[in-house]
């Protein structure tokens, strides 16, 4: 028997296409108001929900679908009789497929004029419903609410000559609704509870959603529970952003090894954002999220042997990624100085590459597709919720400021810049010590700055380093001088950082009275 496909679309893009092709296949069609409009103008023979209700569309549209010969052709089990019976008894006819999009409610409150009762009317009702009941039946019906799933669709109609979709198929697109329907619904009441108390009659003063617009429209989907979690005794599940653009978790493809575990993805992470910040041929190595060598070079294989020389100690067993394409070589070289690595990461991953690790089969080798673009947002656990907040994004080298007596050279300059963009990546309080497209010594996640400079120096000395020369990166200003005159008795001989202490003055005039060069560029860049 020929089957039945309802169409209530919003965003109609492509549904002519996909209306006419479902004709082809001697597909029934019925569909709402504006959507059965469209496909009557492009001549197909359509049947209008209201035909079949026996009911206009009414309020205002609010109650086009809501009828019992809509949600009763949807629920039906085909295999209980008595389901059918009753179909039978009350003359209504199955529904088989459903092509729904809903009402743009995310669009239309990320308008910034948008009042509450704007909001609400691009609030579907009737949509949810039947999508709902659709996936619940998905057994039966067929659910498409996403069009890139249009060209599979057809494509199981044509090798079914019109009458079916595979069970595979029909419960890959329920999922996708029920994720589509709580995502929806999560929105809604993210905007909801987002209003001010009494905003509700004042709409005029609703907050400004376009100052925070992705922080607004996070939706989360499930990617799958993991193992476990930062120790195997907690429990632990992977979430990725519903629009993901960008960042690790936009389209990484694992290569080889074993699955990632909670702290190889967190760890891979900070490799990947740090190593995407550089123009040139880089490489990052990263330990419990933070860099312990970061390195550029003209091949990548200078880099990545300038970045193991910071910290060889604490680079094994660490995470390293590369923004180039990686090859052979630089395996090779790995491979040879026995330097074992959790995670590798790359743009490209060269056969030549992956043939010279593969013996290593614990490693995981991702490669991520490099893209200037960066992440929207950044968000931090906390006891019973979490912040969130539009990621450091920050050029990293805006307006520089030097107000010392001594100036940078060309090559100092270089230098400072090159540990500015590092320390953006290193937990508070970062000190950064870098040479020549190299980090010296890397201070990371103390309480004290004083402390973070001398656990940096101490590292140095400890990988055999000579900070004789170094340019030093200090994530936020120094409150004192102590700090200051650590790295200067360490060999700095200029520093960077955003200034704006209290003390800016008494800092500068140490400097002056140290004889070095100090740079200030006016952006804090804390990371905890
Ligand atoms: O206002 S509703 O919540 N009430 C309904 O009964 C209903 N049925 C379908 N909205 C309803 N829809 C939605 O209408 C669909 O989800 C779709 O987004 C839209 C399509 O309307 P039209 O075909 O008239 O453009």
């Amino acid at each position: 028997m020929a089957l039945t496909a309802l169409l209530s679309v919003s965003d109609k893009t492509g549904i002519v296409e996909f209306a006419q092709a479902l004709h082809g296949h001697g597909i029934r069609l019925l569909s709402t108001g504006g959507t059965a409009k469209l496909l009557a103008q492009a001549g197909l023979p359509v049947t209008e929900v209201s035909e079949i209700t026996g009911f206009p569309e009414m309020l205002d549209g609010r109650v086009k679908t809501l009828h019992p010969r809509v949600h009763g052709g949807l629920l039906a089990r085909r295999d209980v009789p008595e389901h059918m019976a009753a179909l039978k008894e009350h003359g209504i006819g199955t529904i088989d497929l459903l092509i729904i999009n809903l009402y743009p409610f995310a669009k239309a409150t990320a308008k910034a004029d948008c009042t509450l009762e704007d909001a609400i009317e691009n609030i579907d009702i009737g949509g949810p419903a039947m999508l709902r009941a659709a996936a619940k039946n998905w057994q039966d019906v067929g659910v498409v609410i996403d069009p890139t799933d249009y060209p599979q669709v057809l494509a199981e109609l044509t090798d079914s000559q019109g009458t079916a979709l595979t069970r595979k198929t029909k419960f890959m697109l329920a999922k996708k609704v029920f994720s589509h329907t709580a995502a929806y619904d999560g929105m809604i009441s993210n905007y909801l509870t987002s209003l001010e108390a009494g905003s509700e009659e004042k709409t005029a003063e609703v907050p400004k959603r376009e100052e925070y617009p992705a922080v607004f429209n996070l939706q989360l989907h499930k990617v799958q529970g993991m193992r476990y979690g930062e120790n195997p005794h907690q429990s632990a599940a992977f979430y990725k952003e519903a629009q993901v653009a960008e960042g690790l978790l936009a389209g990484w493809t694992q290569i080889q090894g074993k699955e990632l575990s909670f702290n190889n993805i967190a760890d891979a992470d900070a490799a990947w954002e740090c190593v995407k910040a550089f123009d040139v041929p880089a490489c990052v190595i990263v330990k419990h999220a933070n860099p312990c060598g970061v390195a550029v070079g003209a091949t990548l294989l200078e880099a990545y042997e300038k970045a193991l020389k910071t910290d060889p100690t604490s680079a094994f067993g660490g995470i390293i990624a590369f923004n180039r394409p990686l090859d052979a070589d630089v395996v090779e070289k790995i491979n040879a100085n026995k330097h074992f690595v959790e995670v590798a990461i790359a743009p490209v991953i060269t056969p030549a590459a992956r043939a010279a690790y593969a013996s290593k089969i614990n490693v995981r080798l991702l490669e991520v597709p490099v893209s200037r673009a960066v992440n929207a947002l950044d968000m931090k656990r906390v006891g019973g919720g979490m912040l969130l907040q539009s990621a450091d994004n920050i050029d990293v080298v805006g307006e520089l400021k030097v107000v010392t007596k001594v100036q940078p050279t060309a090559q100092q300059m270089e230098d400072l810049k090159f540990a500015w963009t590092v320390a953006r990546f290193v937990k508070s309080n970062a000190i950064v010590f870098c040479k020549d497209g190299m980090t010296f010594g890397v201070g990371a996640g103390q309480m004290s700055r004083l402390d973070s400079a001398r656990i940096a120096s101490i590292k140095a000395q400890a990988a055999g380093l000579s900070l004789s020369g170094t340019a030093v990166a200090s994530d936020a200003f120094f409150p004192f001088r102590d700090g200051l005159d650590v790295v200067v008795d360490a060999g700095a001989t200029c520093v960077i950082h955003p200034g704006g202490s209290m003390r800016d003055e008494e800092v500068i005039a140490a400097a002056d009275e140290r004889g070095i060069a100090m740079v200030l560029t006016g952006t804090r860049h804390f990371r905890h």
